[in-house]
């Protein structure tokens, strides 16, 4: 038998950080850090340089560092390489992380960072026409900073760092779309920060800590190990993330429970 369970006291939620580097959860990862988290989708397609509807958002792979400039080790590609045999041979690669929000108030979460591709519009014919851009679950476009289709800025370094809000409760989902020209081309990514208040305890993603939270809390505790094959995947329960759903993420839960409402 488990423990016995004993309400604890409120206690208001805190803005969390975050990042791959924090302690309250993996949720974000830049491009230096891409297996497992970063994959690619590609098309090449000679001669449709700048041709949007060639981009293939199905197939993903796994995206790994890129090898052939030392200054672009945190890119990334679908290969080492990058490459899709010389100039000409136009590339259409979407890169995509898909990251879970889960015990957070994704309302109050910003993501800042800064981006880079190759290739870009520029000036040269060579290097592509497409402006390089992201979609966050699957909306509008938003281009290289400082870049239109009418007025191509060189995408080869990082820009100036992009705040991004709007995020949607649970899984989210990021895509860039850049067009490469077939030789070394990239992908680069680096986060600033990823900030977020914490909903620990809403784990069906209605804004809410209530009676259905509760519900799927206690069918967690009771499996006890994350590592169990009956776990939720992600173990969101696990509010404390080490591994278990025991009393420590109880004490967290009941304290969001007494709130009610996400901050
Ligand atoms: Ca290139
Ligand atoms: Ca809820
Ligand atoms: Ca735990």
């Amino acid at each position: 038998m488990r423990n016995a369970i004993v309400f604890g006291v409120a206690v208001c939620a805190s803005t969390q950080v975050l990042s791959a580097e924090s302690a309250a959860g993996p949720l974000f990862y830049p491009t230096a850090n891409p297996v497992g988290h970063w994959f690619v989708s590609t098309n090449v397609a000679p001669g449709g340089d700048g041709n949007f509807a060639s981009f293939s958002t199905s197939n993903f792979t796994q995206a790994v560092n890129i090898t052939y400039d030392g200054s672009r080790a945190d890119w990334i590609a679908d290969t080492p390489g990058g490459s899709h045999g010389g100039v000409g041979n136009w590339t259409f690669f979407v890169f995509r992380q898909t990251f879970d929000l889960t015990g957070f108030n994704a309302a109050t979460a910003t993501l800042t960072f800064r981006w880079a591709a190759d290739d870009s519009g520029e000036i040269f014919a060579s290097r592509g026409s497409w402006i390089p851009a992201f979609s966050l679950n699957g909306g509008a476009f938003t281009y290289y900073p400082g870049s239109t289709p009418d007025h191509r800025l060189p995408t080869y370094s990082y820009s100036s760092w992009v705040t991004l809000s709007g995020f949607a409760p649970g899984i989210n989902t990021l895509d860039f779309y850049v067009e490469g020209n077939g030789q070394t081309d990239g992908f680069g990514l680096q986060v600033q920060s990823f900030t977020a208040d914490s909903c620990a305890g809403d784990l069906n993603n209605d804004g809410l800590v209530d009676d259905s939270d509760f519900v799927v809390f206690i069918a967690a505790y009771n499996t006890l190990d994350c590592a169990e094959g009956s776990m939720p995947a992600g173990c969101p329960s696990d509010l404390n993330r080490d591994g278990f759903v025991d009393d420590s993420d109880f004490v967290v839960f009941v304290a969001a429970y007494n709130e009610l409402i996400c901050p």
